[in-house]
């Protein structure tokens, strides 16, 4: 899952494009590179970040989504009316990080069109999530969560063959306890559902690496954290950094298979 944020404060791609042509060019660049799917946001989730109006997030992903008409995308949004304006131009899942918390219309949504749905676990909200996050057992406790979303999302009509699932890797957690999940994923794939994990230029690389300030990781470190994601059962990686991702996943799935092709 490439990822392409049209905002101006994302935290490692914020205000890059400065129009819909140049978002809508760097989506077909994450294509050709090897992406299965592009997920578009119009709302930063960095940890801090302040909400953004419905109306803005549409002025912002809508052209860029017109211009992806045809190819596999995903929209990053909460928003039950940016899910369905998004839905009608042929958009294929709502990766919802408030997992169907964030507005009481997009569960429906979702079901009505038939489309898929990646839950995610966050605690909190972006604005005030890294206060000190707190867990007995983050893996149980996610899991927990996940379980229940998944429930809801059935109870709301979406076929949980098209549901998947996102322990949130930064949302509400301090960078030892994103290790834990990491190194724990494969008590998810319990679930019976794809597991995505988004690991991609987050602060908890860079603090692996000694930067005890950092705000972002580097693309080697994330490709790091993308293959032993992998190699804990993740069925889906979100990454900046697509052809580099695509190629040491390559590498990893040959070595699983012991062959050189599928
Ligand atoms: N992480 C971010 C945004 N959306 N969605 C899923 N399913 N999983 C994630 O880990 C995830 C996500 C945050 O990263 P990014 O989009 O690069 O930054 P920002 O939220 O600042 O736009």
């Amino acid at each position: 899952m490439g990822v392409l944020n049209v905002t101006p404060d994302s935290f490692s791609d914020g205000g890059r494009f400065s129009s819909p042509a140049a978002a809508v060019a760097h989506a077909r660049r994450l294509f050709a590179e090897g992406a299965a799917l592009v997920d578009v946001g119009g709302e930063s989730t960095r940890p801090g970040a302040e909400p953004v109006a419905a109306d803005e997030e549409l002025r912002r992903v809508l052209p860029v989504l017109e211009g992806l008409q045809g190819v596999p995308v995903s929209v990053d949004t909460s928003k039950a009316e940016v899910a369905k304006r998004a839905l009608e131009l042929g958009v294929e899942m709502v990766n919802d990080v408030s997992a169907l918390r964030g507005d009481p219309e997009m569960g429906a949504v979702v079901a009505e069109r038939g489309a898929y749905v990646c839950l995610m676990h966050m605690r909190g909200e972006p604005r005030t999530m890294q206060e000190a996050p707190q867990y007995d057992d983050i893996a149980a406790e996610v899991f927990a969560f996940l379980e229940e979303r998944i429930a809801f999302a059935i109870e709301c009509g979406i076929d949980e063959r098209r549901i998947c699932v996102d322990p949130g890797i930064g949302f509400g957690k301090t960078s030892d306890q994103n290790l834990e999940l990491v190194r724990r994923l494969d008590s998810f794939t319990a679930l019976g559902r794809p597991v995505v994990v988004g690991l991609s230029r987050k602060s908890t690389l860079g603090k692996v690496l000694g930067d005890s300030g950092a705000t972002q990781g580097t693309t080697s470190a994330s490709v790091g954290g993308a293959v032993a994601a992998f190699e804990r059962g993740a069925w889906m990686l979100r990454a900046h950094d697509v052809r580099e991702t695509v190629e040491a996943l390559a590498v990893a799935a040959a070595v699983e298979r012991g062959k050189v092709s599928a």
